[in-house]
């Protein structure tokens, strides 16, 4: 049996979640999901990631011999950044996954989807978030950002504002798009490991695609269920890294005192609108259950 069995608990996991990878538990036919998976998204991914997504997963051979073995992945993270991913079975709860990050440690879904589930995912598994998370990693100023997240993250939930700090990583860590001269480009997780979205959110004109804002993002509601309405736009990972050196305390204060949560497809006369979507999920194709 692989590495997909139930009975995967000889093991009680840790304080902090984290289990053996196991790499030589994987099956042949586990490895192949992983290669089926990672050869299509590099065709459907061409020219619409970030350079800095393609350097990583050059720098970290992502593509050799199917399923990343942890350790050979972190000999090399650990030389670019001093990250290091780790196994966890299933979400981690929150505490746990940011003082992981805090700590330079990327928690890590250990079993992979299997072949007749290639676009659906109830929970993180090993593709989404080695092949979506793992590459940037390897980028500096990003990796600090990540850092900076989880010790975010950790004061928020002194503030009660989880919510909102759980907002900035999704309409950033997995579902970020940066500028570019003639159009955008993913850098966000969910959408580089989803084949769909990959496409969606760069070419299609039904999300609005509004510039990234701090107290913006971290008011706006967010769905989990099916493509994004709204992606919101950086120039590049200095930007996101900047935000994240203030002092959060003022603006949790404001927001603990504040209900105000902007719907996903509405507009301020703040935002900065690089294109107001045509909101037309049906002409997208219908809506998915996100493959992500
Ligand atoms: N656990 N394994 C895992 N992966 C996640 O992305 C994750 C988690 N636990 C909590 C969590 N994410 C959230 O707190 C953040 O995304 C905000
Ligand atoms: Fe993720």
């Amino acid at each position: 049996m692989g590495i997909n069995d139930p009975v995967i608990a000889e093991q009680t996991p840790a304080e902090d979640f984290q289990i053996e990878q196991r790499w030589k538990k994987y099956t042949d036919e586990e490895h192949a999901v992983w290669r089926t998976l990672y050869e299509r998204q590099i065709k459907v991914l061409k020219d619409r990631a970030v350079p800095e997504f393609y350097e990583g997963l050059n720098a970290l051979n992502l593509n050799e011999g199917g399923i990343p073995d942890f350790e050979k992945i972190n000999e090399k993270l650990m030389d670019l950044t001093g990250w290091e991913v780790i196994a966890v079975p299933h979400l981690i709860p929150d505490d746990i996954f940011f003082d992981h990050l805090a700590n330079r440690r990327f928690p890590a879904g250990r079993f992979i989807r299997s072949r007749d589930q290639l676009d659906y995912l109830q929970e993180p598994d090993i593709f989404h978030d080695v092949f979506g998370h793992v590459p940037l990693l390897t980028q500096p100023v990003f990796a600090n950002y990540m850092e900076a997240y989880g010790k975010g993250g950790i004061r928020a939930l002194k503030w009660d504002c989880l919510k909102n700090l759980a907002r900035l990583y999704w309409y950033t860590v997995e579902f970020g798009l940066m500028r570019k001269d003639d159009g955008f480009q993913i850098y966000g997780a969910g959408i580089v490991s989803s084949r769909t979205e990959s496409v969606f959110s760069v070419d299609d004109p039904s999300p609005n695609r509004i510039h990234f804002d701090l107290e913006r993002v971290m008011q706006t509601d967010y769905r989990i269920d099916d493509f994004q309405q709204v992606y919101f736009v950086i120039n590049s990972f200095e930007e996101l890294f900047d935000v994240t050196q203030q002092d959060f305390a003022p603006i949790y204060d404001f927001m603990t005192g504040s209900d105000k949560i902007y719907g996903l497809t509405e507009t301020l006369e703040s935002d900065h609108v690089y294109n107001v979507g045509t909101q037309n999920y049906a002409e997208a194709g219908g809506r998915f259950a996100k493959a992500s």
